[in-house]
Formats: structure tokens, C-alpha cells, sequence
């Protein structure tokens, strides 16, 4: 199953051999790759993810300056992110329906407390999932997330369908970074010190994934309000 695995770019962590389900990696102090950990929960979550989509579709956004993102994305929970010509930032309502965002489904939720708490984040209270959806080619150019009113809290990050290699670097843009290959199922964890690294995503590789098909949904839960 993973034996298209692209080994990870081992600047720091050398000893640590690629994905294995049920291994917990640290890429940072307070920075976690839980390999496989959502496996077992997506039989309950992908009809719920859905419900979601269909009541929420996914759309590409502008950024603030002109650019349209080449990942679609949507939301659920009580806050939503969205960009536009005039920012980033969470909104209650879905501007493309004028609705409310989608309720946040317990299965997400729960899953994303598990994660939190596998990676000693006690506690955590998400009140925004961003769902991100990539098809080959797609990329997520390095960021920091730092619209979230608290950032005490962590972000747990979940990967599923086609694998990704995620870039995950420094306090500055040009900071080398590191390279995590993601595969579906795997949750990334990370929060407190590590909190406003920069990161992002490589463009996908072409593919077909045996449920998803050819794109990459990424979910992102956070306490954003
Ligand atoms: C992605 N993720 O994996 C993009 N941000 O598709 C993010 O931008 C991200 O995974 C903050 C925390 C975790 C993440
Ligand atoms: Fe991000």
C-alpha cells in the first residue's frame, strides 16, 4: 500500500524510518506525524466529510493579493476560513451560500481531540475544520497560520487519498525546511512553540488513490474564534 513511499529528507532526524501505521515521528519539540491514526475512524468520518462537501461545496478562493488558489477549499464548525481581495480570515457564514458553515460532526471532532491528545495537547476545543482539496499539480505555498484569534491552541491536520510531501520549516520563509511525506490516514499534530513555523505542501504527484480517487482532501481543525 505504501510502497510508492518517498523517503523523507532527513536533515534532523536521520534514524527515523518512513511511515509505519501506529508510529508517532517528532519533527519538532511540540510537532507530531501520527502515521495511520485516523485509518480506523474514516469508515464513520468519509460519510459525514460528504454530507459536509455537499452542503458546502468546495471552491477556489482569491488571495488577497490576485492570485487563485490552485486547492479548493471549504469548511465546517462555528468558524470558517476564507480569503479574499480583502484578507484572510474566519467567518460564521459560508459567503458563497450566505448560510451558516456546516455543523462540525462529532466524528470529526472527536478524532481531532483524540489526536491532540495523543500528542499531549489536553483540552483541545476546535471550532473550525478548513477542508482543503488538491488534485495533481495542486500546492500550498509556504505559510504561517496566524489568523486564529488564540494560538495556544494547537492544529491537527489530516491527511487523506493521494500521498503529499509536506514542507515543514522554520520562524522565517527562508528557513530550510523539512520534508514529511503524508499519507492517507496520517495526522499531524503540532502547537506551542511550533506553532507559527512556516509550511506548506508540494505540488501533487499524479495518481490515483483506491478511495479517493486523484486528489489529496486535507482537514484542518483549529481554535480559531
Ligand atoms: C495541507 N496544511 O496539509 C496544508 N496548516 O494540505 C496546512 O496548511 C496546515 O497541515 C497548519 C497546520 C497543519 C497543516
Ligand atoms: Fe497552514
Amino acid at each position: 500500500m505504501r510502497s510508492d513511499n518517498t523517503p523523507i529528507t532527513l536533515d534532523l532526524f536521520a534514524d527515523q524510518a518512513p511511515s509505519t501505521p501506529g508510529q508517532t515521528e517528532r519533527i519538532g519539540q511540540q510537532a507530531f506525524v501520527l502515521r495511520g491514526f485516523a485509518l480506523p475512524w474514516l469508515e464513520r468520518l468519509l460519510p459525514d466529510l460528504e454530507a459536509v462537501l455537499r452542503a458546502a461545496p468546495f471552491r477556489q478562493m482569491v488571495t488577497p493579493g490576485g492570485f487563485t488558489m490552485s486547492v479548493a477549499l471549504s469548511s465546517c464548525g462555528a468558524l470558517g476560513w476564507t480569503t479574499d481581495r480583502s484578507g484572510y480570515r474566519y467567518t460564521s457564514r459560508d459567503p458563497q451560500s450566505g448560510q451558516p458553515w456546516p455543523d462540525m460532526p462529532a466524528v470529526f471532532r472527536e478524532l481531532a481531540q483524540a489526536a491532540a491528545r495523543a500528542a499531549n495537547f489536553e483540552h483541545f476545543e476546535p471550532d473550525a475544520c478548513l477542508i482543503n482539496r488538491y488534485v495533481p499539480g495542486a500546492r500550498m505555498s509556504l505559510h504561517q497560520d496566524k489568523n486564529e484569534r488564540s494560538l495556544t491552541a494547537p492544529i491537527v491536520s489530516i491527511s487523506l487519498g493521494l500521498p503529499a510531501v509536506f514542507q515543514f520549516g522554520g520562524f522565517e520563509r527562508s528557513d530550510k525546511s523539512l520534508r514529511v511525506p503524508l499519507f492517507h490516514g496520517d495526522i499531524v499534530v503540532w502547537g506551542g512553540v511550533d506553532r507559527l513555523r512556516y509550511h506548506g505542501v508540494l505540488p501533487l504527484k499524479d495518481g490515483a488513490h483506491p478511495q479517493l480517487g486523484a486528489q489529496r482532501i486535507n482537514l484542518t481543525f483549529r481554535t480559531a474564534g
